[in-house]
């Protein structure tokens, strides 16, 4: 087919787009048009593609009227460009300019949970004494939460831990799955892994099922803590925990140690800091006694060290498990513990 570029088809090309151009009021108007003239198969660009096929005579004459129509779009399009973009900024208010000298919007920054907090001032404490930190599984067997602990099954001992168990039984039909209910299964995974000198700390969360109050929730954290070596004395259980509390409490608050009983321990005790609140006198929060227990400790039971086949008659230890939570609170002042988990920010912040 013959083509029909003319001078006078791009005149006439060239004429209708500089009419246009100035009527254009916004930069994607400008695209479109450069789109529609100038782009690949815009109308100009186009047109101009058929030069080539003009006989030799033609093609130096049609071919300059085409390139200078083209360079006269290209400048005149750059010219409106400019343009619209100076309009634009003139005819921004005064609330839509960005002022970069002004200083930035502060980020929200998030803070560690009171609870993350506490746990690791108590580890640090240990850390320094020379313990070792080491974590373990929060779904436990019966046999490390209980029975390696020297509670068999069906021992009344294990009404002390109110559990929640998993829907998973052994071959005899028996639940043998559940929540931990304390650290101290990881003093029996610890011994089954290492020999003597043991002294280790174990942060991690447990659960039961108990009714929540002032100072008892459902799930909370304990520290468990395992010392075992030859020649560990009941003297250095308490030496370990007076300074811990002088750390964490300094030495103005007093510490109470009575006999408990736990059955991996042997003699028991439990440990416990004047309340915060009475200053010992005795209120809702301590339950009238004017002390608030935060541990229980002993000397680490001869058939827990056999079960690990550790032998007894080489080694002694002592082991205990404190609530971080209950720390915090005497440390504080917070007056219940279950505003540590209820996502209120007003208490959270305070951190
Ligand atoms: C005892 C002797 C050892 O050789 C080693 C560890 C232990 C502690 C034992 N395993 C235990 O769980 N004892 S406990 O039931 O008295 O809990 C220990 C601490 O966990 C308590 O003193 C308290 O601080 C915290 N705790 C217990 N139940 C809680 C709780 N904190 C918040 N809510 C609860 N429901």
């Amino acid at each position: 087919m013959q083509p029909t570029v003319t001078p006078e088809a791009i005149d006439e090309i060239r004429e209708e787009a500089l009419g246009k151009l100035d009527s254009l009021e916004d930069l994607d108007e400008v695209e479109s048009w450069r789109v529609a003239y100038l782009g690949r198969k815009g109308r100009l660009s186009s047109i101009l593609r058929d030069i080539g096929g003009l006989p030799q005579e033609e093609r130096r004459a049609v071919g300059a009227v085409g390139n200078r129509s083209r360079s006269l779009l290209e400048e005149r399009l750059s010219q409106r460009l400019e343009a619209i973009k100076s309009a634009g900024l003139a005819g921004l208010a005064d609330t839509d300019r960005i002022d970069v000298t002004l200083p930035g919007r502060p980020i929200a920054v998030g803070r560690l949970h009171p609870t993350t907090q506490i746990v690791r001032e108590i580890c640090s404490a240990f850390m320094a004494m020379g313990f070792q930190v080491v974590e373990g599984p929060e779904v436990e067997w019966d046999r490390y939460n209980f029975e390696l602990l020297n509670i068999p099954r069906d021992h009344p001992a294990r009404d002390m831990w109110n559990s929640l168990w998993i829907d998973h039984r052994n071959e005899r039909g028996e639940h043998n799955m559940l929540l931990r209910t304390h650290t101290s299964p990881m003093q029996a995974r610890v011994m089954e892994k290492m020999r003597p000198p043991v002294r280790v700390i174990v942060p991690g969360k447990c659960y039961r099922y108990e009714a929540t109050d002032a100072t008892h929730e459902w799930h909370f954290y304990q520290v468990e803590g395992l010392a075992v070596d030859d020649g560990i004395t009941f003297a250095d259980l308490k030496g370990t925990l007076y300074e811990f509390a002088r750390r964490v409490f300094g030495s103005d608050r007093r510490v109470r140690f009575r006999c408990d009983y736990f059955p991996f321990v042997e003699p028991g005790v439990d440990m416990s800091i004047d309340c915060f609140s009475c200053q010992g006198g005795g209120c809702r929060i301590c339950r009238d006694t004017g002390w608030i227990e935060i541990m229980g400790a002993g000397m680490v039971h001869p058939k827990v060290l056999e079960g690990v086949g550790y032998d007894p008659r080489v080694y002694t230890g002592f082991a205990f498990g404190l609530g971080p939570e209950r720390i915090a609170m005497l440390k504080y002042g917070i007056d219940d513990i279950r505003l540590f988990y209820s996502n209120d920010l007003r208490f959270l912040r305070q951190f």
